[in-house]
């Protein structure tokens, strides 16, 4: 299997393309990169980072391989630095996706019901653009709040419905507690056991694992079972030994998880 991973780099933090890399190999995934942008650490709390947009060199990157015929069985795309960055990722999309791959959408915007630095409403509205390509699209209750207006997160995931055939909330409190919602022509819920806290790189943690599980012919409901233990596992070690949460997912040693899973095939 051969995966394809749109995010940046952020050298400091574990999030985007650093998590990627590895959870999507321990899925057994082939994975090429492309940078959307170099970060000294990610937005989230850190003050006085470095950022520089990778979008010139994208395109250059993009017509390269296109020259060595490269094609993917999935593509997942995560933080993007700009509005022109989504309409990229739409044509990397059209010109390296094979016609039965996979595309799935981890739209970045936010956390705590507020934009991350640098985005806003028009933003989101690109970014939801985005999601109407997408096969699994990944928001977490913040981003599907902002996609949709709606905070009550089933009324939030028929909204997603009507943009993406497969929306995944990947988190959200209501009445009956803390669960993941989902549809797949008909809503779901599933339960998840919360630790208290907040996790910064959680939710690329999921999308990386969630994209691996599910290209690998995974079902939908196995893939959320799956990704659900580990991020689960390695979000309650991160609790016990990660006093700074702007370090991000202590999930390395977790990942035996999905290699275990992933053995065989
Ligand atoms: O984890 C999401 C993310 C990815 N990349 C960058 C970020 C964030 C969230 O803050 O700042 C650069």
């Amino acid at each position: 299997m051969r995966a394809l991973a749109i995010n940046d780099i952020s050298c400091v933090g574990k999030c985007s393309l650093t998590v990627a890399l590895p959870v999507l190999s321990a899925c057994g995934a082939t994975v090429d990169i492309l940078p959307t942008a170099l970060l000294s650490t990610h937005t989230g709390g850190f003050t006085g980072y470095t950022f520089l947009p990778l979008d010139g060199e994208m395109e250059k990157i993009c017509r390269h391989w296109e020259t060595l015929g490269l094609s993917y069985d999935v593509i997942v795309s995560g933080y993007l630095g700009s509005r022109a960055q989504i309409d990229f990722v739409k044509d990397v999309k059209r010109r390296f996706l094979k016609k039965d791959g996979v595309f799935v959408v981890d739209p970045v915007l936010g956390d705590n019901f507020t934009f991350y630095k640098g985005f806003d409403e028009g933003f989101a509205a690109d970014m939801g653009s985005l999601c109407a390509l997408a096969d699994y699209i990944l928001p977490n209750d913040t981003e599907a709040f902002l996609l949709t207006g709606e905070r009550d997160p089933e009324r939030a995931l028929l909204r997603l419905s009507k943009l993406c055939p497969h929306p995944v909330i990947t988190g959200a409190d209501d009445a009956d507690g803390y669960s993941l919602h989902y549809f797949d022509g008909g809503a779901h819920k599933l339960p998840l056991r919360k630790v208290e806290g907040s996790y910064h790189g959680a939710g690329d943690v999921f999308a990386a694992a969630f994209a691996g599980c599910i290209a690998s012919g995974m079902s939908f409901r196995e893939s959320l079972a799956l990704t659900v233990e580990f991020c689960y596992r390695s979000i309650l070690r991160t609790q016990k030994e990660v006093p700074d949460r702007r370090f991000g997912i202590n999930y390395e040693k977790e990942l035996s998880v999905l290699t275990d899973a992933f053995k065989e095939s």
